[in-house]
């Protein structure tokens, strides 16, 4: 039997039910109608903020249960300034003209008195600009510190393809895969943080001076930062780099198919070269493995968009072949804008297509290319997909589409239509393509997730659990508190959902 929550909450007093009172306080009176107060709960605990609630409702004041575009002003015990800034920026909530931050101080001083009381300086939470020498009339105006304050999680910030800040960045990164590689999660995920928020910037770093404010850098990261600004160069960065296992991780890991398991034990038989590797009559590769070494040199080489877009030729034609009224839309680094990639991603759907139609598309378009000999490798995984399953709770779990893992055989001439075609020997490329097919009402739900970054997804995700008590994966949105699943036809809906400003493709480069 369904219990309502209040009936569990012991011997209460009967009380005639009011319709639209908020919950469980008697309606008292408003008498100052200009004011909209809010209490935040944060530092402050749920007792004391429903006594100062209760307290001030009494005395006549508006006080709202939730945050919202009608509150005028916001009431904090222990936080700092930045702290409601950083507190409303994760909100999504910007500190508008109206917007007034204070210290419960404030609020105290009111109740009182019993009518509200003047805001000085020693109750407001952001120290305001001194506008009495400018000729701005609004002398209450909060200077837009939340806008420029930076959010610790990448979905809050657009980071273009345009990184000012490559010499650091760069550095993060040998050290994040270097962590990785000694499976040292944590370690490698501060680095790869620490990436992501410089990516962002819209400035150089050239001082220490510049990187305060600047979320997710650790002790450890920002001792680099000042290495590199002094010496040009770290010299951790400098060891991993000549590090002899991080050098044949990093060579061993190139190889398609390879992973940090085959690489540890090739690195612990002694193995330091590919060749070497190859050669050995004792080794047994996987079917992955192989294909990655025969077309290794073309593997390695990055896709160009050329590339790529000639590749989407081909996939469309394929597909629209069995599948008339199927989209098929280029995701991962080249939607995000990328001219390189390592290979090339797509997801395929259809709006009038029957659960039969949608897996037997793949397969037929496995065996197309088989029969015109552009098949160079494939591995089909079929999918695992439970509609009314909930969303994967974790921050790097694969998803459930079928999905197919390709090498394709890439004719030169269907690049730059023959104007090159004279070339000796070898005539083509292989190259690395994903295929997913979603069904279609995740459509919006699978390009959000297939486009990527990483970063930007995992924080994704970690914002939908830590910030709006939601699970987001490649599939579905999850709103835990209201028990549903929220439906999106694009990907801005996605973002209205979870509360976040849309960002673009090309601005999600994390
Ligand atoms: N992705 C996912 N599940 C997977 C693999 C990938 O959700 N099993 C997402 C994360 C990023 C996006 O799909 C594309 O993946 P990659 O091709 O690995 O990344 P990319 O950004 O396209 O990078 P590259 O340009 O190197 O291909
Ligand atoms: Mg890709």
């Amino acid at each position: 039997m369904d219990t309502m929550p209040m009936a569990r909450m012991g011997p209460r007093k009967k009380k005639p039910r009011q319709m639209g009172a908020s919950m469980a306080s008697p309606a008292h009176d408003i008498k100052f109608r200009d004011l909209v107060l809010y209490i935040l709960e944060r530092k402050m605990g749920t007792t004391r903020r429903a006594f100062l609630m209760e307290l001030a409702r009494r005395k006549g004041f508006r006080v709202e249960n939730e945050l919202s575009d009608s509150v005028t002003h916001i009431v904090a015990e222990n936080n700092s300034g930045s702290d409601v800034l950083e507190w409303l920026q994760v909100q999504n909530i910007k500190a508008s003209s109206q917007l007034e931050l204070l210290d419960v101080s404030w609020l105290i001083e009111c109740i009182g008195a019993g009518k509200p009381v003047e805001m000085t300086g020693k109750h407001q939470l952001v120290a305001r600009r001194d506008f009495s020498a400018s000729s701005n009339p609004e002398p209450q105006k909060i200077p837009p510190l939340a806008v420029q304050k930076i959010s610790p999680y990448a979905c809050q910030r657009r980071t273009t393809l345009n990184n000012c800040n490559h010499i650091f960045t760069d550095a993060f990164e040998v050290l994040a895969e270097n962590y990785e590689f000694r499976e040292n999660e944590g370690c490698c995920l501060a680095f790869m943080r620490a990436a992501s928020v410089l990516k962002s910037l819209p400035f150089t770093i050239i001082s220490m001076k510049d990187t305060e404010g600047i979320p997710c850098l650790g002790d450890k990261v920002k001792c680099i930062i000042e290495e590199i600004i002094e010496d040009g160069q770290s010299s951790e960065v400098k060891a991993v780099l000549n590090d002899e296992r991080y050098q044949s991780f990093k060579l061993f890991t190139s190889v398609f198919g390879v992973g940090l398991k085959t690489s540890e034990k090739w690195f612990r038989m002694g193995f330091r070269n590919l060749s070497n590797i190859r050669s050995d009559k004792t080794l047994k590769f996987t079917r992955m493995q192989k294909a990655g070494f025969l077309y290794y040199e073309d593997l390695v080489s990055c896709v160009t968009r050329a590339e790529a877009e000639a590749v989407s030729v081909l996939v469309n034609e394929a597909v629209w072949a069995f599948l008339p009224d199927a989209s098929v839309t280029m995701t991962g680094g080249f939607r995000r804008g990328k001219k390189i990639g390592h290979d090339v991603d797509f997801l395929i759907t259809s709006p009038e297509s029957t659960e039969e139609d949608e897996q037997q598309l793949l397969p037929k378009v496995i065996n197309l290319w088989e029969r015109k000999g552009l098949l160079l490798y494939y591995d089909l995984m079929e999918s695992t997909f439970e509609k009314f399953k909930l969303p994967s709770r974790k921050v790097d779990a694969l998803d459930h589409f079928q999905k197919c893992f390709l090498i394709l055989k890439l004719h030169h001439q269907r690049v730059d239509s023959g104007k090159s075609g004279q070339q000796e020997g070898k005539t083509w490329k292989a190259i690395r393509v994903d295929l997913v097919m979603c069904p279609y009402e995740c459509r919006a739900y699978a390009l959000l997730g297939w486009t990527g970054s990483r970063q930007f997804e995992r924080d994704l995700r970690r914002y939908a659990t830590h910030e709006r008590k939601m699970i987001l994966d490649n599939h579905a949105l999850y709103d835990k508190t209201k028990r549903i699943f929220l439906k999106a036809e694009s990907e801005e809906e996605i973002f209205a959902h979870l509360g976040l400003d849309y960002i673009d493709p090309w601005e999600r480069n994390a």
